[in-house]
């Protein structure tokens, strides 16, 4: 199509006539956005025919990753470096007079999840298709993603995001590979010889349109591919107001879901989640029959794996495939289906387990209600003769009971496979929630510790941290990102460690910039960087940060003279709309920087700053700046994080408590080099089951602490009021179930610390240096490589080896 710049320009050029009517000087930046997209996915079609080729003639295995969430972010940049013709394309585009980022920054981010889940199976389908092995993602086309955040007076405002209203030029629309999904109506039943027979009568129709969007991998002519799922009406006739029906139909995909809404979405969640899996399960049986011919051996050819419960009713519907419509008997369709199925859990934390009442479930979905009930009834009665007379301990692992059905104990009851996201995680499953079931299936639980793809976060999001690395150690750690400890070496090389310190002084002053102009703020660059930017949840403990830069605040009031390194605290998290406390954290960050960053007496020494509607394309620029990396959760609380990781490979410093990855990152660059506070998790737990724990005590006696709950509710914070009441209470009256106040002391300490490292620049530099150096174990290629081998049973067949 083009090989060099100027090919490309006359293409580009082209292309851009014939698309828009225009010649080049009248274009816009939006019409040369969608001319080069559009060039880009017509270069990425010959490659994505092949590969798809390649896998029905090989015949071999496939994975299909059902997801609820993928958190794609912007992917015209990934896939120009993914292909190798970014520089071309920049060059072409420069002669043109422009520039590559002006048209990256037209492209709207896909936020088709809410936080790490999704963000986790974007950099799995990566590393998938980098490594050239046979998986796809299936999930859903959301009209709009996670909502746009807009700060107004400190409050987060949330306005529609609207990926989708020029088009999304990376999809394609495949209307011929349309399904129907039925909903409501009942079933009969009726005897035939032997065998019963079910139909599902009256029920109301959904058409699934795939929307397919090309996965490039790195360097290798693979493209796999993510198929996203549109509901619209249906041609069967319906039996009620049509544009009532119409209406129903399309709010299927028309929203994703914050994950912690409450009752009234809930029909139209779990309508998501059927349509979702009922899609993806025609699909995915369609594809396997044109390869091979026989249902039976389906188990042996394809794997599906859950990513959270979300997508656990895959289970009975392919039960109800192979019962209904292939007519196997139960113990073989059964066989089958817990032969092709893999789970992933992602939470411990009991609010987030997701349980449907049966009064929702059964008339929404009658046949795939009856086929878990009776799936429920025969793992009772194999626990039954398993643990006589046990009635308390059945009950407690049944599918059904108290009236919900528990999606956790289908996921684990119909897969082969369950693991955790990180070793502690693994664990806490292990022997907590999921003990009964490890105790009668140990086979099944394994660990996978999560990774990131070091191609987007650190490659692209930092152009120059990879040019050093590659000058310095050569290109292979591209392919092989464990290599990236080749670096260690140059522990002592102070000419290294003064380049290093250039580029994450460039990234530091980029985004300086973009602070200044999207807050209005001037920030010194000089400064230590501190970074906390997740979702805001009470177990992030956001609270925790917020406070201690409170009591910095009153220390440097106090003795104005005291021993400080300059310090910007940089905030970015969206709450969930429902999620009335963490609003309130939100509105206590900018009451809290509004007035410190106002005080001229702490001026030089402390900034805080929130950064608008955090997005992955945002994460790209605040994580290479960062110098310190905060990862406060509760211990146990927070099953893995990935942010972590993406902040160490760019050569931040952790501040963090012995939860989730953090474990295994202080494994990977030593005790020294990471800087843990905190209660351990065994001591959460212990405190959470015997008590023991009194928050106002802690109120009571350090007083630097009730000096700044003080502070939220005396006036000392500009025009609020009562506002913080509710995290004062959450703090002395509900005893601080997130153990802010306990963890303090412990905190204020270690950011101590933290700070001094920072003024040693030398040390701090080699402390920099080991973080980047061991990260390149969090690479999701590690990850996903575990998943194949472990799991999944397969391997890189393809016929371009890959460089590695
Ligand atoms: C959901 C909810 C909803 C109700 C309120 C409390 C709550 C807390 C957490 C969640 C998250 C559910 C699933 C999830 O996103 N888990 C995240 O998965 C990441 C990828 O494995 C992992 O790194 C994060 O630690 C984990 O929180």
């Amino acid at each position: 199509m083009f090989s060099n710049k100027d090919e490309f320009k006359l293409a580009f050029l082209k292309k851009l006539e014939m698309g828009f009517g225009k010649t080049f000087p009248e274009s816009t930046v939006r019409d040369q956005y969608h001319t080069l997209g559009n060039m880009i996915r017509e270069f990425i079609s010959t490659d994505w025919i092949n590969t798809n080729e390649h896998y029905r003639l090989t015949k071999q295995k496939q994975v299909y990753y059902l997801s609820i969430e993928f958190l794609l972010g912007k992917v015209l940049s990934q896939n120009l470096m993914n292909l190798g013709i970014y520089t071309i394309v920049q060059e072409g585009l420069s002669d043109l007079g422009i520039g590559l980022e002006q048209l990256e920054e037209i492209e709207p981010d896909a936020g088709l999840g809410n936080g790490g889940l999704g963000r986790l199976a974007a950099c799995f389908l990566d590393s998938l298709s980098s490594l050239g092995l046979p998986g796809h993602g299936c999930g859903i086309r959301y009209r709009h993603g996670l909502f746009e955040q807009k700060i107004m007076n400190g409050y987060q405002l949330e306005l529609p995001d609207h990926w989708l209203r020029h088009g999304h030029v990376w999809e394609v629309r495949k209307e011929d590979l349309s399904v129907e999904v039925p909903f409501w109506g009942r079933v009969e039943c009726t005897k035939t010889g032997e065998n019963l027979e079910f139909k599902h009568l009256d029920a109301e129709y959904v058409t699934a349109v795939p929307y397919d969007l090309p996965v490039v991998g790195y360097n290798n002519s693979t493209v796999n591919t993510l198929r996203l799922w549109s509901a619209e009406v249906s041609p069967y006739p319906v039996n009620k107001d049509i544009m009532h029906y119409k209406r129903e139909t399309e709010m299927i995909s028309e929203f994703l879901y914050p994950d912690d809404t409450h009752d009234e979405g809930k029909i139209l969640r779990l309508k998501q989640q059927y349509f979702l899996v009922a899609a993806s399960l025609r699909s995915i049986i369609r594809s396997y029959l044109n390869r091979k011919g026989d249902i039976k051996q389906l188990s042996k050819d394809i794997c599906i794996h859950i990513n959270d419960t979300h997508p656990a009713l895959a289970i009975p519907e392919l039960m109800r495939i192979l019962l209904d419509e292939y007519r196997l008997g139960w113990e073989e369709s059964w066989e089958i289906t817990r032969g092709t199925f893999c789970y992933t859990n992602h939470t411990t934390l009991s609010e987030a387990l997701e349980k449907w009442p049966i009064h929702i479930f059964k008339p929404l979905l009658p046949r795939i209600y009856m086929i878990i009930e009776e799936m429920n009834e025969r793992y009772c009665h194999e626990l039954w003769e398993k643990f006589p007379g046990e009635w308390d301990h059945i009950q407690e692992m049944a599918i059904i009971a108290d009236g919900v059905v528990k999606m956790a104990h289908l996921a684990v009851v119909g897969s082969f496979s369950v693991n955790g996201v990180a070793r502690i995680h693994t664990e806490i499953l292990k022997d907590r929630e999921m003990k009964l079931f490890y105790q009668h299936s140990p086979e099944k639980f394994n660990n996978k510790t999560n990774g990131i793809t070091h191609r987007r976060w650190l490659l692209k999001a930092n152009p120059e941290l990879s040019s050093l690395i590659t000058d310095t150690i050569g290109n292979d750690w591209v392919y092989q990102p464990e290599q990236m400890k080749n670096l260690l070496p140059y522990m002592n090389d102070s000419a290294f460690l003064d380049q290093l310190a250039v580029v994450k002084q460039k990234k530091k002053e980029q985004l300086a910039k973009r602070i200044l102009d999207q807050n209005g703020l001037l920030i010194d660059p000089t400064s230590i960087f501190d970074v906390q930017v997740k979702r805001l949840h009470a177990y992030k403990r956001q609270l925790l940060n917020i406070i201690h830069i409170m009591h910095l605040y009153n220390r440097l009031k106090e003795d104005a003279s005291c021993d400080f390194y300059p310090r910007t605290f940089i905030f970015g998290a969206k709450a969930s709309p429902g999620y009335y406390y963490a609003k309130k954290i939100i509105k206590l960050i900018h009451s809290v920087a509004e007035k410190i960053n106002h005080d001229p007496a702490v001026k030089e020494r402390i900034k805080v700053v929130f950064m608008e509607n955090y997005r992955v394309s945002l994460a790209e620029e605040i994580i290479p700046a960062s110098d310190i990396s905060e990862q406060i959760s509760t211990a146990s609380k927070e099953a893995s994080g990935t942010g972590n990781m993406k902040l160490m490979m760019n050569g931040a410093v952790t501040v963090g408590t012995l939860d989730g990855a953090n474990i295994e990152i202080r494994e990977k660059v030593g005790a020294d080099d990471i800087f843990i506070f905190g209660l351990s998790a065994k001591e959460v737990m212990k405190f959470e089951q015997e008590g023991g724990y009194n928050s106002m005590e802690y109120y009571y006696h350090d007083k630097r602490l009730q000096e700044i709950i003080n502070q939220m509710r005396n006036g000392f914070l500009p025009d609020v009021a009562d506002e913080f009441e509710p995290i004062v209470d959450s703090l002395l009256t509900e005893n601080d179930q997130y153990f802010v106040m306990r963890d303090f002391d412990s905190y204020v300490n270690i950011q101590q610390q933290a700070g001094s490292a920072f003024e040693n620049r030398q040390k701090w530099l080699r402390m920099s240096l080991r973080n980047i150096a061991m990260s390149g174990y969090f690479s999701s290629d590690r990850t996903i490589e575990e998943y194949a081998s472990q799991i999944w049973g397969i391997s890189n067949t393809s016929l371009e080896t890959s460089i590695n």
